[in-house]
Formats: structure tokens, sequence, C-alpha cells
């Protein structure tokens, strides 16, 4: 109940331009002023600038630039996905938690976000940088009805789904590099990581883990020649709820459209986003590395590269290195 008299009191703030008397919000929230005036100063404790005119009301001036549950449900337009928001200002790694979470239960589309992460984690156990304040580390919970084997194309998916959003929140050109980074002008600005809670022949739950530097301004030393942000690239502070929403309402339409169509349009269109394809790569894997030009993706978001005797390798994991 106190939820969403405070939703709606940001909704009202929000779309009005003109002061709003507390008298009104009292009326059209049925609280009386007293609540107003408590809801108001709990906000402005929680970043948002409110002005407020004695004989004239309230006025919203600015938003903080948070992730908390608030902001990313605040007109938040898809069915599913980030309905349930479980936002922590500062965890190990948000893809840890939504393991539990999926473990014990969570429903389809649940979103764990956390404004830190201490021990935020890439694949094969690395390190992902996550500061305070300045990223997007989240984690989302689906529950497709397909095979384990299939799962890696959710990964493409979601590289979709992000770059899509990125360009049309901040007019920048990301590109995908196979198969989970995005790179705006050859540097990395988003990593994905997808995990599966799986049986044999089905999966229970895929947990797609989505770090995103956005408004970083510096990365320590080891990451300065590799690493970029949203910020740097647009030159521009950039809105971290408003992207979230967007990731989550492109990625609901292409998750929507995979369960019912199939790969095929995904597959297309992360195409069209890939900087890797026809060009001489390096395939790194455990077990040792191919030289090759990258030809495609199968089906099952294999990578097809084709070696200089002509033989065709089929990449299911490996880092790329793509000469300059
Ligand atoms: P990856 O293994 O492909 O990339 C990890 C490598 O990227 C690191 O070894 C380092 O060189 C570099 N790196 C580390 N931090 C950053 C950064 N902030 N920006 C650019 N490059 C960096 C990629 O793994 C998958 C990352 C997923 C991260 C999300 S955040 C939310 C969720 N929780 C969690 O613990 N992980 C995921």
């Amino acid at each position: 109940m106190e939820e969403s008299i405070r939703n709606r009191l940001i909704d009202m703030l929000f779309t009005s331009e003109q002061f709003i008397s507390g008298e009104e919000i009292a009326t059209k929230l049925n609280c009386s002023r007293t609540a107003v005036w408590k809801h108001i100063k709990d906000l402005k404790n929680n970043g948002y600038a409110i002005e407020s005119v004695p004989k004239k009301g309230y006025r919203l001036t600015s938003k903080p630039n948070r992730i908390s549950k608030d902001e990313i449900n605040f007109q938040l337009n898809t069915t599913r996905l980030g309905k349930e928001v479980y936002y922590h200002e500062s965890v190990q790694s948000t893809q840890e938690l939504a393991h539990k979470m999926a473990l014990e239960g969570a429903k389809e589309g649940a979103l764990v976000i956390a404004d830190e992460q201490v021990s935020g984690r890439g694949r094969l156990g690395r390190a992902w940088h996550s500061p305070k304040g300045t990223g997007i580390w989240m984690s989302i919970i689906l529950r497709p009805n397909i095979p384990p084997q299939q799962a890696p194309q959710l990964t493409l998916l979601a590289a979709v789904s992000v770059v899509k959003a990125i360009t049309r929140k901040t007019g920048t050109s990301p590109e995908i590099k196979w198969p989970n980074d995005i790179l705006i002008n050859g540097k990395k600005v988003v990593g994905i990581l997808t995990e599966l809670q799986a049986e044999a022949d089905r999966v229970n739950s895929v947990i797609i883990g989505m770090g995103i530097n956005v408004n970083v301004d510096k990365f320590p030393e080891e990451l300065t020649s590799i690493a970029t942000s949203l910020k740097l690239e647009a030159n521009t502070t950039i809105d971290r709820a408003a992207l979230v929403k967007a990731i989550l309402e492109e990625m609901e339409k292409l998750y929507d459209t995979y369960l019912n169509e199939g790969f095929g349009i995904i597959k297309l269109l992360w195409e069209s986003y890939a900087c890797s394809l026809g060009k001489m790569l390096t395939a790194r894997m455990i077990k040792g590395e191919v030289y090759g030009l990258a030809k495609g993706i199968t089906a099952e978001g294999a990578l097809i590269l084709e070696d200089e005797s002509g033989k065709t390798h089929y990449i299911y994991s490996a880092d790329i290195d793509i000469p300059k």
C-alpha cells in the first residue's frame, strides 16, 4: 500500500510540469497531507530534487540516476521481464544471487540488480570490474522450455537486445564480438554471461548476467586500453534506469519472437550487428587455437571458422582475437 502511494506520487510529479498542491496530491492518493509530506521527504532523501513552494505545492525538478525498483518499474512496458526487481546497493555478484533465487523458485523475468558488485565475475572465473553508482550490473532469470544445448542462443539474443537499447538511448553504434562482448570503437562496453541450471534434457533456468559500463569515467590501469563506457563514447551522462527499461523491453519482444518462431530472426539480427564476421581471427580455446575466416554462426549459435586449409570448425566457447 505504502509502496503504491509512493509510485503514484512519483507518477504524478513526473507527469506534471506545474506545481501540484499538497491538498490535490492527498485527495488523488486518498491519504493525509502529513502522509504526502512524509513521502516527499523520503523521495528527497533518495535523490529526487523536489521544489516545495508555500501555497503552490510541489514540483519535481530532477530524478536521481538510480536503478532501484521504483525507477525501473516506473512506466516499464513489459509483461514479465523486470516485473519483479530485487535491488541491492552492494552485492558480491548479482549472478550468484540470481542462481540462489532461481533455485528457490523465482519467476521468469525476475531481475536482480545492484549499484555495486564487490566480486562481479565474467567467464572462467575472471573478474568483472563493477564500481558503485556508474554501471548496470544485473542478472535476469528466464525459464524457457528448450534443451540445454540451445541455451547459448540466449546469449546472442541478449546481445542483440542490449545493442538495440543502447543504440536507441545513446545514439552510439555498438557492435557484437562473438559470443558475448559488445564493443564501441573496438573497446568493450558490455559483457554478458549466460549460465544454466539444467537437467540432461531440460533447462530449469537460464541466468543472463549483464555488466554495462554506463557512466564510468575512469577504468583501472589494466582495463584502460580494452574498456570504455557509454558516457565516454556518447559524451554525456546516461540515465541508467531508462536504459535498463529499454533493454528489458527489447529483450522481451525478442524473447517472445524466439519462443514463438525460433532462432532464425535473432540469428539474422545478430549477424547484422556482428563485427567479427567476414574477418580472419583467432579463436583461443582451452584445448588450443584456430586461426581462420569467420563465416557466420550456426542455428545453435556456434561460430563457423574456416581455417587456411579449408577445413570448417564449429566453435562453441572461446576468446576471440581480431587482428587490428
Ligand atoms: P569475460 O570473461 O568475457 O570478460 C572478463 C574480462 O573482461 C576480464 O578478464 C577483463 O579483462 C575484462 N573486464 C573486466 N571488467 C571489465 C569492465 N567493467 N569493462 C570491460 N572489460 C572488463 C564477460 O566476461 C561477462 C561479464 C558479466 C558481468 C555481469 S555483471 C552482472 C552479473 N554478475 C556477475 O557477477 N557477472 C555478471
